[in-house]
């Protein structure tokens, strides 16, 4: 799921389908991160520049340049990716949380 916030605090709500308590990996990323290095950078956006015009499939295709996971490498993606340009992590734990949790049935 690929979600456009503010800076603030979120509740996320979930549900599964055969455990009444499971443990989730929650991991949150800035669109355009090409590197996963966790920072949106020049270098990620002349990554999909260079993969501008790939689909699912092509060589030059990399599921980390398509920032909206719709399968191609488009102006959309390089759009995104310029919107979080110099974003900066608030910690390193704020991208991995594992959830320990209910599941509603
Ligand atoms: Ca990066
Ligand atoms: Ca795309």
């Amino acid at each position: 799921m690929i979600a456009e916030l503010s800076a603030g605090q979120y509740r996320i709500d979930f549900s599964g389908e055969n455990e009444d308590r499971a443990r989730f990996d929650l991991e949150v990323f800035p669109v355009g991160d090409a590197d996963g290095d966790r920072a949106v950078t020049d270098l990620d956006l002349d990554a999909i520049r260079q993969g501008f015009g790939a689909s699912a499939g092509d060589d030059r295709y990399h599921i980390a340049l398509d920032g909206d996971l719709d399968g191609r490498i488009s102006a959309t993606d390089l759009t995104m990716a310029y919107r979080n340009r110099h974003y900066s992590p608030p910690s390193s734990d704020f991208f991995t949380q594992e959830i320990e949790g209910s599941v509603a049935q």
